[in-house]
């Protein structure tokens, strides 16, 4: 198969803005997009596309086709000579910005492409790349051996959350993650939730790309810390990365995991994280908590834990070691116990 050529648009005025709507739909339909893929790669555009007229009288769209080792991408290319992005985290920022403004679309262009990067220089122009990858799910027909348990709440009733978690599934792979936004309140909660946000709309990406992409998510939020594991059971494997303060432990404990956590806080200072790479047999138990849990804990205070449900362990987890004064998740990651 021939793969399309690139595609320049020249968007000066707004009448523009639907033409490179529909070029970049039916591109993406023709290398192989999902029908919801096409709609975000379509509203992507548009934003771009609005960006050029309302901030830099006009400018420049490439759609360009990849194609890399099997996996094909679109890639979004925005170049304009305007003013440039005087802030380039409030402008990642826009669903934060208050009602009626609707900042400049690149929060929303990170939550719906895969990458993202942006070149700005004051007085002389923008350059926003953004690419998006073909998913292939085939789904499994044998059933998920991993069973998973959660318990989260904020550190007050009713107050909100500023920890946040993920868990997903698809094909033979599972992804679980902790995030505890810096400090706790309406901005811990905040900056949380757009890191579960970029995390839930990108869950298939590799590890770091997924950190990367946080990162970019929570520019203008407090930060966030966060711990992702990725089980891919068919394999027997698991992926871990960390940044910052999220306990991570393997019952039972051996060197086969020695996990990297890097220090810092995503979205403000944190170093990308180190990826690493281990075997997952059936029996093991992983816990996943945020620092609003104790951390000196044996896993002799769980009695009968061989034969406790993943969801049981949780809660009790939970109930055992939740500080008063913090938001508290915990995520326990083990076998079906039938
Ligand atoms: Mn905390």
């Amino acid at each position: 198969m021939q793969s399309p050529l690139p595609e320049t648009l020249e968007i000066l005025h707004s009448s523009h803005v639907g033409a490179a709507r529909r070029a970049a739909k039916a591109l993406a339909e023709s290398i192989g997009f999902d029908p919801a893929a096409c709609e975000e790669i379509a509203l992507a555009m548009t934003e771009l596309a609005t960006n050029l007229i309302k901030h830099a009288q006009g400018g420049k769209l490439t759609l360009t086709p990849h194609a890399d080792g099997g996996r094909v991408a679109l890639e979004i290319e925005s170049r304009d000579s305007g003013p440039g992005i005087a802030d380039v985290e409030q402008a990642l920022a826009d669903r934060f910005s208050t009602a009626g403004t609707r900042g400049t679309g690149l929060g929303a262009v990170n939550r719906l492409m895969d990458e993202l990067d942006i070149t700005s220089e004051h007085g002389r122009g923008t350059r926003i790349a953004c690419r998006k990858w073909v998913r292939q799910h085939p789904s499994s027909i044998r059933p998920c051996p991993l069973a998973f348990g959660v318990a989260t709440r904020p550190r007050q009733p009713g107050a909100d959350n500023g920890d946040a978690f993920v868990v997903k599934q698809w094909a033979e792979i599972a992804l679980v993650g902790v995030i505890d936004g810096l400090g706790h309140g309406q901005f811990a909660h905040r900056a949380a939730q757009a890191a579960r946000q970029y995390v839930e709309s990108h869950f298939d990406l590799p590890l770091d790309q997924i950190f990367r992409g946080v990162g970019r998510a929570c520019r203008a939020t407090r930060g966030v810390v966060m711990a992702l594991a990725r089980f891919d059971w068919g394999q027997g494997r698991l992926a871990f990365a960390s940044v910052g303060n999220i306990e991570v432990r393997v019952f039972p404990g051996s060197e086969l995991f020695s996990f990297s956590i890097r220090r810092g806080v995503i979205g403000l200072n944190a170093p990308n994280a180190m990826v690493t790479e281990h075997p997952w047999p059936p029996g093991h138990v992983l816990v996943l908590h945020s620092d609003g849990l104790r951390t000196y804990w044996n896993w002799k205070d769980f009695p009968g834990l061989s034969e406790q449900p993943a969801q049981a362990l949780a809660q009790e987890f939970l109930r055992l070691l939740a500080k008063e004064e913090d938001d508290a998740t915990v995520i326990v990651v083990r076998k079906v116990i039938p």
